[in-house]
C-alpha cells in the first residue's frame, strides 16, 4: 500500500475537474527531461483511457533520444506549432501544468497559460511553486512528478484504466528524474510503484536502453573529449567545472540534448560533490549544476546564475561571456567552502 501523499481534498478537487473535462490541454517545460515528457504523455494516455482527447504542448523541441516514446509525434513543440496551438487551446475544457514550479519555466507559453480561460491544475515537485493553478499538487520530497501522476490516478480510484504505454511513460520520468534509480530514490515506495507498474506490462530493462544506450558516434566523442580536455577539477573545493564552447559542439555536429547528462560525470569522481556544466548557447552561457549530498546547487544558482531547481540539481544561465561565467564561479567557490567540506558523497 502506498502512503496516501496527496491530500484528499486536491485528490478530490481534481477528480472533479478531470471527470468533469472532455479535452484536456497539457503542458510541461522548456527542454522537456524525461520527467516533463512522462508526466505530460502519462496523463495524456490515462486521459484517451478515460474516453478523453488531449493534447500535450511543449515550448520547445526535446531531445532524440525520447522519440521512441508512446504517442511522442502526437506533441505539439509550441515554437514549430504556433498557429495550431493557438487554434486548439480555445477547445479545451482543462489545463494540467506538469513538472514545472514558475510561469518563466515554459517560455513562449506563458501567455497561452495566462490567457486560459478554464480550470489549471498543476502537478510538481519542485519547491515554492507559484499561484499558477485552481489546483495546485505539490510534493517537493517526492522524486518525480510522474511519481505524482501515477499516485494522483490511484487514488482517483484510476489504477484499473492505466495501460501499457501510461505506466511506460510513468516509468521513464521515475527512471530519468533518480538517474535510473541512483539518487534520491531510497523511499520504498518507489519500488512498490515500479512493481505495480510492472503488472501492466513495462519493459524496464527495454526502456533504460532506449534512453541512456542510444549515443550517436558523435555524442560519444563529444563526451570523451569533454572529459579529457575541457573538465578542470577544484579538489580543494571538491568541484568539477566543465566547460563548452559554441565552436566545440558544432566540431561534434552538436544535437539538441548531446551533452544530457555531461554534468554527472563528474561526481563520479572520489571526492568531488559539486559539479557544475557551462556551456555556450545562441545569445547566452547556460549552467548546469548537480551535487552529492547536502549542498545546496539550488542556491548557488538562484544567488548568482538567474536560475534555481532542487537541492542536488539546479540550471541557471549568464549574460557574460564563458571565460568571465567560469570566473565569477571561481569566485563563488570560497563562499562555499565549508558547506562543500561537509557534503557528503
Ligand atoms: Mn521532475
Amino acid at each position: 500500500m502506498l502512503t496516501k501523499i496527496i491530500t484528499e481534498t486536491l485528490v478530490n478537487e481534481s477528480n472533479e475537474l478531470i471527470v468533469r473535462a472532455n479535452k484536456v490541454a497539457i503542458i510541461t517545460h522548456m527542454s522537456p527531461d524525461g520527467d516533463a515528457i512522462g508526466s505530460a504523455l502519462g496523463l495524456y494516455h490515462f486521459l484517451y483511457s478515460l474516453n478523453k482527447e488531449a493534447i500535450v504542448i511543449v515550448p520547445n523541441r526535446y531531445a532524440s533520444f525520447f522519440d521512441w516514446m508512446p504517442a511522442i509525434s502526437q506533441i505539439l513543440i509550441y515554437d514549430e506549432t504556433k498557429e495550431q496551438v493557438d487554434q486548439l487551446l480555445p477547445s479545451c475544457d482543462l489545463m494540467i501544468l506538469t513538472d514545472f514550479n514558475a510561469i518563466s519555466r515554459i517560455d513562449k507559453l506563458k501567455e497561452v497559460v495566462e490567457q486560459f480561460k478554464e480550470k489549471k491544475i498543476l502537478i510538481d515537485h519542485h519547491r515554492n511553486p507559484e499561484n499558477i493553478a485552481d489546483v495546485i499538487i505539490s510534493y517537493p520530497t517526492i522524486a518525480s512528478t510522474s511519481e505524482l501522476v501515477f499516485r494522483l490516478i490511484c487514488r482517483m480510484g484510476f489504477f484499473e484504466t492505466i495501460n501499457h504505454p501510461c505506466a511506460t511513460c510513468i516509468y521513464t520520468g521515475m527512471m530519468t528524474d533518480t538517474g535510473a534509480f541512483t539518487f534520491n530514490s531510497n523511499s520504498p515506495e518507489i519500488y512498490f510503484i515500479i512493481s505495480e507498474l510492472l503488472t501492466k506490462g513495462i519493459d524496464k530493462d527495454q526502456i533504460y536502453n532506449n534512453i541512456y544506450n542510444t549515443y550517436s558516434t558523435d555524442r560519444l566523442r563529444l563526451m570523451g573529449y569533454t572529459l579529457s580536455e575541457k573538465m578542470e577539477v577544484l579538489l580543494e573545493y571538491k568541484t568539477a567545472i566543465i566547460t563548452l564552447t559554441n565552436k566545440e559542439l558544432k566540431r561534434y555536429n552538436y544535437q539538441e540534448g548531446d551533452t544530457e547528462g555531461f554534468v554527472n560525470l563528474p561526481l563520479s569522481i572520489k571526492g568531488i560533490v559539486f559539479s557544475v556544466l557551462i556551456k555556450e548557447n545562441t545569445n547566452n552561457v547556460k549552467l548546469s549544476l548537480r551535487s552529492r549530498g547536502s549542498f545546496p546547487v539550488n542556491q548557488v544558482a538562484a544567488t548568482y546564475f538567474h536560475g534555481g531547481g532542487h537541492i542536488n540539481a539546479a540550471g541557471g544561465e549568464s549574460y557574460d561571456s564563458l571565460m568571465q561565467t567560469v570566473e565569477q564561479l571561481k569566485q563563488v567557490l570560497p563562499l562555499y567552502k565549508k558547506q562543500l567540506e561537509i557534503s557528503e558523497f
